[in-house]
């Protein structure tokens, strides 16, 4: 997700991290709480405070409230936080925290909490020795919470008391007052996000789930209550780990087949940075890892909790010591033999599930989203304890050992044997566009920004396609048959099917370290399959393509779906009838009528059964058309969702797809 821009300081509490808390006892005081602006910047361009006025955006006010708690967590004084979703969509997040002081402040001569509500840039000391996230959209503070929402109330429970105050768009509208009396602490923030700011003010449960259950694994035995009230019956969900990121390795391989002879636990490796290392080069790292039989890997990294999309620093330190410290092991036991080449990081890599949170000082984000760690002693440090702990770990599990040397020798095996494949393809021209394949119907147009491909399945579906196209920017590929699940098997194989190289040619940007976006021929890639559950299938296997070998196009938004109508309804003596996309679409049309004998429905089980012409008006005319542009919004939420689709539980997958097939939302559009 890019959702971060650089941004000076941390506003109401910096990024306090264990290591932090314990070389800084001095706690908060109102006195030491900096005034810097007021709000008014924050209303005038809220995408420089929370990223874009789209659901992003509205999502992060929520992550900014739930930050300063769990800020209050790492600080060892919260142990429980609860998000709720009310029936008007506003959002109430409480703690078990110290409370926000309610003292009066200083300076301003009012409530700590109206200054913390109210002002920009008031946090925690960030003049002197604070710990803070100097990058990202992370901890911009909840007073630009309080200016982008139509109304925020704010109750405080400490010194004894409860404390309330409510604001409007950041204005104080009731001054805060004592409500009674409590020997609990804690905060509880509840807004009402601003529609006339944002594009819309519908959460969404599942961003908020998946978001929230990562914040639980990244802080260890923290619970996080995630309550949706807006259905009859409440929806709850409740993480809490004690394992911390070995858990959360746990469940990203849920779905996969752990590598045989392994341990059920995953490698966890931590440590940190000496005690006397000067203050800018302070840090702790932890890892957890496990393999998995899969072909591919993931690897998830995190500084301060943020996750770094992008990588950086720690991300490097972590590649370079697992590569390492394996190719050592196998070199010193002689599973490599003396003129074997080494393993390569990729085959390493292959099948391996890590997460790497480190905590640090002074981070600095830096790459296009601002998500890729610059801090460069990370990488030493990183490195460092990583390739301690992964020896110690290769020499006291001589079993595990082998079998991770076993499945990336494996992994160097199929490497080798697919660069020969692309090397015999290439030069046999077919991967390039030169030879494009036989059943492509291109457009005649060449600028690549006005074309796109429709790939439908079968040949009676391609010849409509190829019929109702506008041939001068549209082309069409149709596909013979399933496409090869590449979750489930190696390049090498992939590359020899028919399927898979006709589609790589028909795109022109080959794959592997050939890929190269520039030379994309379309820059619409349209899935177009039938509305049934073979169609679903087909779609599915065509993303996992995408996302396993040209994910930069999906990123770049190249990727949509077509959406055929499923019905068409039309009225007794009507000509034209009226498309409908949806099952609940045509409910409602329905009830229009006084009874059925004024309509009829005609059913579209597939594409073929449409003519070209009425293909093109509803599913291919640009104008009228309803596309959906396919986007990886969450790497964890994509890879569970490729494996469950993809992996080798065949039972899960189908009722997967059965479940899903016509649930649009699982694409993460
Ligand atoms: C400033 C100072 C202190 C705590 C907080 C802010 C605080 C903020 C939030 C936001 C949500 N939950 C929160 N909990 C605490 C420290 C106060 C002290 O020293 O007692």
């Amino acid at each position: 997700m890019s959702r971060r821009t650089l941004l000076p300081e941390r506003l109401l509490i910096q990024k306090v991290r264990k290591n932090v808390a314990k070389n800084n006892n001095s706690s908060y005081e109102a006195s030491s709480i900096k005034v810097l602006e007021g709000l008014d910047p924050v209303r005038k361009r809220p995408g420089m405070y929370v990223g874009s006025t789209s659901a992003s955006g509205l999502h992060h006010l929520v992550w900014e409230v739930v930050d300063n708690s769990v800020d209050e967590a790492m600080a060892g004084y919260c142990t429980r936080i609860k998000v709720t979703v009310r029936p008007d969509n506003s959002i109430c997040v409480e703690d078990n925290g110290r409370g926000i002081p309610v003292a009066r402040h200083p300076q301003k001569r009012i409530p700590t909490l109206e200054v913390v509500l109210t002002v920009l840039h008031a946090g925690g000391k960030f003049d002197n020795d604070a710990y803070k996230v100097s990058g990202g959209l992370h901890g911009v503070g909840v007073s630009v919470v309080n200016a982008l929402s139509k109304r925020l109330v704010a109750r405080v429970k400490r010194d004894g008391g409860i404390y309330e105050m409510e604001f409007a768009r950041g204005k104080t509208v009731r001054k805060m007052e004592r409500v009674g009396k409590s020997k609990a602490t804690g905060t509880s923030i509840t807004f009402w996000p601003d529609d006339t700011i944002f594009e819309s003010t519908i959460y969404d449960f599942d961003t908020l789930h998946d978001h929230l259950q990562e914040t639980a694994f990244l802080n260890k035995n923290l619970k996080i209550t995630l309550v949706d009230e807006r259905e009859l019956e409440p929806r709850v969900v409740e993480f809490c780990y004690s394992g911390g990121i070995v858990d959360f390795v746990r469940f990203l391989n849920e779905e996969k087949t752990i590598l045989p002879g392994m341990d059920r636990n995953p490698v966890y490796i931590s440590g940190s940075s000496a005690p006397d290392a000067p203050p800018d080069q302070k840090g702790e790292v932890e890892v957890a890892l496990q393999w998995n039989t899969s072909f591919s890997g993931t690897v998830m990294s995190f500084a301060n909790d943020i996750y770094t999309d992008e990588g950086g620093m720690h991300l490097e330190g972590f590649r370079s010591a697992i590569t390492k410290t394996i190719n050592d092991y196998a070199r010193s036991h002689k599973l490599l033999k003396e003129k074997e080449a080494n393993l390569t990081g990729d085959d390493i890599r292959e099948g391996m599930t890590a997460v790497i949170s480190v905590k640090l000082s002074d981070p600095q984000f830096e790459g296009q989203t601002k998500a890729k760690l610059g801090n460069s002693y990370m990488r030493t440090l990183t490195n460092k304890v990583v390739a301690q702990g992964m020896a110690e770990y290769l020499e006291e599990h001589p079993n595990q050992a082998k079998e991770i040397f076993k499945k990336a020798n494996q992994a160097a095996k199929g490497r080798m044997a697919a660069q020969k494949a692309r090397q015999a393809t290439r030069r046999k021209g077919l991967l390039e566009s030169a030879a494009l394949p036989g059943k492509l119907a291109d457009c005649s147009v060449r600028d690549a920004e006005m074309t796109e491909l429709f790939i439908v399945e079968g040949d009676s579906a391609g010849g409509s396609a190829k019929m109702a196209r506008d041939r001068s920017i549209q082309a069409v590929l149709p596909l013979r048959g399933k496409i090869l699940n590449v979750e489930r098997v190696q390049e090498h194989r992939a590359l020899s099917s028919d399927t898979i190289t006709s589609l790589i040619t028909a795109i022109g940007t080959g794959i592997g370290p050939d890929f190269d976006i520039e030379k994309a021929r379309y820059h619409k890639i349209v899935i177009m399959t039938d509305a049934d559950v073979d169609g679903a299938h087909i779609r599915i296997l065509l993303l996992t393509f995408f996302y396993r070998y040209m994910k930069p196009m999906i990123d770049a938004g190249y990727i949509y779906v077509a959406q055929p109508p499923l019905y068409q309804l039309k009225p007794k003596g009507k000509k034209n009838g009226k498309y409908l996309y949806t099952d609940e679409e045509l409910a409602l049309e329905v009830a229009k009528f006084e009874d059925s004998s004024k309509y009829t429905i005609q059913r579209y089980k597939g594409l073929g059964e449409m003519d070209p012409e009425q293909l093109w008006a509803t599913t291919m005319e640009p104008k009228n058309r309803i596309m959906l542009r396919v986007t990886i919004d969450d790497a964890m939420a994509a890879d569970r969702a490729v494996a469950n689709l993809m992996g080798n539980q065949v039972e899960k997958r189908r009722t997967f797809i059965q479940t899903h097939a016509k649930d649009v939302r699982f694409l993460d559009i």
